[in-house]
């Protein structure tokens, strides 16, 4: 067993109470912007944004400082379609078959379908994994820990900071996904946790009229 090393906490902040309530509300108030999109413009994106979008997502905490993740992101048009095509296949088998009519109904108020022409039409496509487990330098597997919870996190700052940087994403996931594998060439130990679409809202893009639950419906305080 190796002795952990510690360092001085030299990155901590600490605002007045003052500028920490305004700071506070100015990002919920941000937050609270941000709508899951579904149609984009095929406007272009500095893959440099993207880049720095990724590196927070990494900055998420994960279970034992493992990073169980892997973000591949997608610009190539041929790349784009088959992802479309191989997802439309299993939309379709969803919507006609496999989803079950509580699943539909819930659904409503959302207006989807299983046409998906945003997978070719946005910039950027991210194809989120996570690695289930690593692989040692013997070929023996490494245990990860709280993965789900981990990629999750990291998901969700990753959406944050796209919304920070001026673009909206949809966060998609066709079930079943293993097709994702193959199209992105990722090895068996990753499993495909959302594929994330990023880009421009079209011109006049609508959303459905859905709300946010309230403070009272969502926390207690004791
Ligand atoms: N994957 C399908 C269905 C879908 C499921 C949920 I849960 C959503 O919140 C939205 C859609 C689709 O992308 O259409």
């Amino acid at each position: 067993m190796s002795k952990p090393n510690f360092l001085p906490l030299s990155s901590h902040v600490e605002y007045s109470l003052e500028e920490m309530q305004n700071r506070a509300k100015d990002f919920y108030q941000d937050l609270n912007k941000r709508r899951t999109v579904r149609d984009f413009s095929d406007k272009k994106v500095p893959l440099e944004i993207i880049k720095n979008c990724i590196l927070t997502a990494g900055t998420a905490p994960s279970g034992a400082n493992i990073q169980p993740w892997h973000f591949v992101i997608v610009s190539d048009s041929e790349v784009k379609r088959r992802i479309r095509v191989a997802a439309e296949i299993e939309e379709k088998e969803f919507y006609e078959r496999r989803a079950t009519k509580e699943w539909l109904e819930a659904l409503e108020p959302l207006g989807t379908d299983s046409d998906k022409p945003f997978l070719e039409t946005a910039p950027f496509l991210i194809g989120i994994f996570a690695r289930n487990y690593g692989i040692n330098s013997d070929g023996t597997k490494a245990k990860h820990y709280y993965v789900s919870e981990s990629v999750g996190l990291a998901t969700g700052m990753l959406i944050s900071a796209i919304h920070n940087a001026g673009l909206v994403s949809l966060t998609h996931t066709p079930s079943p996904m293993n097709f994702l594998n193959e199209i992105l060439e990722r090895p068996k130990n990753e499993k495909p946790f959302l594929l994330l679409v990023v880009g421009y809202p079209s011109k006049g893009a609508k959303v459905p009229d859905i709300h946010r639950k309230s403070l009272e419906e969502i926390a207690t305080f004791i």
